[in-house]
Parts: structure tokens; C-alpha cells; sequence
């Protein structure tokens, strides 16, 4: 066998072992197709107030200038679909945000798995990113096979759905490359029809600045009034141009013990969202990626789907 097909086969082994979903490399190249996609995007202000968009665009378009050397990059997905959801009559968290935040969570695995390749090869350079601004994490998922990007802009497995996190790992190794899978969006326009901000602008665009997720997790200042009314009781995140597509039918609850929510969080009741202290936040959201919002964040948001 091979050394590269030798060790892309470990690379795989060892990141089913350590739990994620779906594994794919491509190799390491210029994305010359995104360039005038993220350039147009960028110069109509779709990223709002997140200036950190506008920073490394040429690193974020070619990782060898990243990360000079660099020559494959494995991609990883991991599901976050929980067995239960919050009833979202009331207040509603995004499911992503459930648990103990993804960041942490992967970064750990590809911590491990980076130990593993350097006991088996030695001298490599290897380096993990996870929802970094440098790398675009879904365009690489999909060169590598993991799904389509869908006209709401997730990236899309057709047995999985969109439910999950996207991460890599970058590597200085030749490895063997797995290629792209097909669009099957087809004729469907649910996410656009049902997105209450009309965000998605046309298929496959979001304008970031007009996403719930921005006003709820991005966005520093007051959340615009002209947007009140039109938040469906999402105070952290949204998942509606998710739950709407068809492909999630196929999701399956995740088995990362990580990912469990802090038992108050799934009983909570419209009056504890109204009197959520510091103290209940710090307990329910203790590791969570809600904590990005803060304790005034999330206030903020509930009094403004609140009234
Ligand atoms: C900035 C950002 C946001 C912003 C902007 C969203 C956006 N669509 O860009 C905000 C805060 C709104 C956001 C929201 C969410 N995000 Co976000 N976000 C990111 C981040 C950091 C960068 C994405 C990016 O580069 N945007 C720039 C624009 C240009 O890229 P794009 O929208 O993907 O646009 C592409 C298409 O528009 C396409 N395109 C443009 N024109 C055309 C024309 C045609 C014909 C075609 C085919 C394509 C095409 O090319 C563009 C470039 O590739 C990534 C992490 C990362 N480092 O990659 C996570 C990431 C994309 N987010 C993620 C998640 C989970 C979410 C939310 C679901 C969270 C939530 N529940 O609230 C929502 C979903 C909203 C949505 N529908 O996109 C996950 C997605 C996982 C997945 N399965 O796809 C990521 C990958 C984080 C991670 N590592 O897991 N996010
Ligand atoms: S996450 Fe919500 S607000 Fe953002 S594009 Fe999807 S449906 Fe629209
Ligand atoms: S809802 Fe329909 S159009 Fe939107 S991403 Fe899913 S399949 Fe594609």
C-alpha cells in the first residue's frame, strides 16, 4: 500500500474512533471560485458589523498562504442533532448552542488526533481549526465529499442533513483526495420562502447582516427596531432554514455525551426566561457557546422577542 493511501486511511480511522460523523481531504490549493463570491459579498456589507470578515482574505482563500507548506486538508464533520428539543413556544436556543460549545469539544479530538499522526510520521505540521475566520470550512467539506453547500448556505449530507459542525486540520503530507458530491437542492425553496428576515437574498446567498443569528449572537449594539416582531422567539441563534429542509428528515440524534443540555435548560419555562439571573445563566449556559452573547446579550434578545 501506499504511504499516502497508509496514512489517509489512519487519518480516517482515528477520526471515526474519535466520534466525528464524516472525514474527507482535499488537497490544498488557491479557491479561485470564491473569490469574487466572498469579494461581492464583503463589498455589499453583507457581513454588518463582524469587521473580522474583511480581515485575511488572501489566507482565506488559499491556505497555503496560511499556512505556507500546508498540503492537504481533512475535513470533519460532527453532528449536533439532540434526541430532544426545547419547545419553542416561549424562547428558543439554537440546538447548536445546547451543550458544552463545539469549539472546545472538537478542538479536543483534533488535539488527539494530531498526537496520533505525529507519534506515526514524526516531523509533520499540523494545525486544527474549527468556525476560524481564516479558513472557509464548508467550501473544503465540500470539495472533500461531505455534502452540497444549500441554497441557505449550509453544507448539506444527504444521509445526515446539516445538523452538524464542520472543522480541519491542515497537513504539510501528500494525501489521497476524495472528490465532490453532487447539488440536490433541485426545485426547493423552503429555507428562502420560510426565513422571517429574508435573509437568504437569492439561492445560495445569505446577507449575514440580516440573519437572526447575527442580531442574536453577532450583533454589540440594540437589535434594530424594524426587525421586531419577525424573531419566532429565537433569543440565541436559529435553526428555522435548517428545520425546514427536507434533508433533515434524515437526521439522527447525536452520541456526543458533550453535547448533552444542562437538564433546566430543556424545562425552562417562559417566567424563568423573564427572571434569568446571572447566577441561573452562568449555571445553565457554565460551558455553552451562548456564553459568546453574554448574560446582557441574552437579555437583550429576550426582551426583544419578549415585547
Ligand atoms: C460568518 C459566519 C456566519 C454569519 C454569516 C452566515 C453566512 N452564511 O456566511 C452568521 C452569523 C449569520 C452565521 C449564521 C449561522 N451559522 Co455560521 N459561520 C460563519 C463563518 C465564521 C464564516 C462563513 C463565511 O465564510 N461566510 C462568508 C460567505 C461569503 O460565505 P457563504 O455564506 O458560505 O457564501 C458562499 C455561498 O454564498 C457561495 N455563493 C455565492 N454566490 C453563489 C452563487 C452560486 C450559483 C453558488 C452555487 C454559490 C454561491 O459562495 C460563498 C463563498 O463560498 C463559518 C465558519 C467558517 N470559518 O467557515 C460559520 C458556519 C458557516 N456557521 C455555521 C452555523 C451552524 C451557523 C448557523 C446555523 C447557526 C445558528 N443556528 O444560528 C447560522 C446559519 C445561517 C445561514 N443560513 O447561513 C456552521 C455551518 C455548518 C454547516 N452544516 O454548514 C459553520 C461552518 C461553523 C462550523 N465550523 O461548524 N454564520
Ligand atoms: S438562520 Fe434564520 S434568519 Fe438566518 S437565514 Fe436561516 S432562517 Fe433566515
Ligand atoms: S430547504 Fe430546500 S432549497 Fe433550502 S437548502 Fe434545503 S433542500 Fe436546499
Amino acid at each position: 500500500m501506499l504511504e499516502q493511501t497508509r496514512l489517509s486511511n489512519l487519518v480516517k480511522s482515528k477520526g471515526f474512533e474519535l466520534g466525528f460523523n464524516q472525514i474527507g481531504i482535499s488537497k490544498a490549493e488557491k479557491l479561485e471560485k470564491e473569490v469574487p463570491r466572498l469579494e461581492k459579498w464583503l463589498n455589499k456589507g453583507f457581513h454588518g458589523t463582524m469587521s473580522w470578515m474583511e480581515n485575511h482574505f488572501d489566507k482565506r482563500i488559499d491556505p497555503t498562504v496560511l499556512l505556507p507548506g500546508t498540503k492537504s486538508i481533512v475535513s470533519f464533520t460532527l453532528n449536533y442533532f439532540p434526541d430532544e428539543e426545547m419547545s419553542n413556544d416561549e424562547i428558543n436556543i439554537s440546538k447548536y448552542a445546547y451543550g458544552e460549545d463545539y469549539h472546545f469539544v472538537i478542538k479536543r479530538k483534533l488535539k488527539e488526533l494530531i498526537k496520533v499522526l505525529q507519534d506515526e510520521i514524526g516531523d509533520v505540521q499540523a494545525r486544527a481549526f474549527v468556525d476560524s475566520a481564516p479558513v472557509m470550512d464548508k467550501v473544503w467539506a465540500q470539495r472533500s465529499g461531505l455534502g452540497w453547500v444549500g441554497k441557505n448556505t449550509n453544507l448539506i449530507h444527504p444521509k445526515m442533513g446539516s445538523f452538524f459542525f464542520v472543522a480541519e486540520l491542515l497537513l504539510d503530507i501528500e494525501l489521497d483526495y476524495d472528490s465532490g458530491i453532487k447539488d440536490y437542492c433541485g426545485t426547493c425553496t423552503k429555507c428562502i420562502d420560510e426565513c422571517p428576515t429574508d435573509a437568504i437574498v437569492e439561492p445560495y446567498v445569505v446577507d449575514g447582516s440580516k440573519c437572526i443569528s447575527y442580531f442574536t449572537i453577532e450583533l454589540k449594539s440594540d437589535i434594530p427596531i424594524t426587525q421586531k416582531g419577525k424573531f419566532e422567539n429565537w433569543a440565541f441563534g436559529c435553526d428555522i432554514c435548517q428545520d425546514v429542509c427536507p434533508w433533515n428528515k434524515f437526521s439522527q440524534p447525536h452520541s456526543e455525551s458533550a453535547f448533552k443540555p444542562h437538564p433546566k435548560l430543556l424545562s425552562f419555562e417562559g417566567e424563568d426566561w423573564a427572571e434569568l439571573s446571572e447566577e441561573v445563566f452562568r449555571e445553565i449556559f457554565k460551558k455553552s457557546a451562548v456564553k459568546r452573547t453574554k448574560f446582557e446579550g441574552l437579555k437583550r434578545n429576550i426582551k426583544f422577542i419578549s415585547n
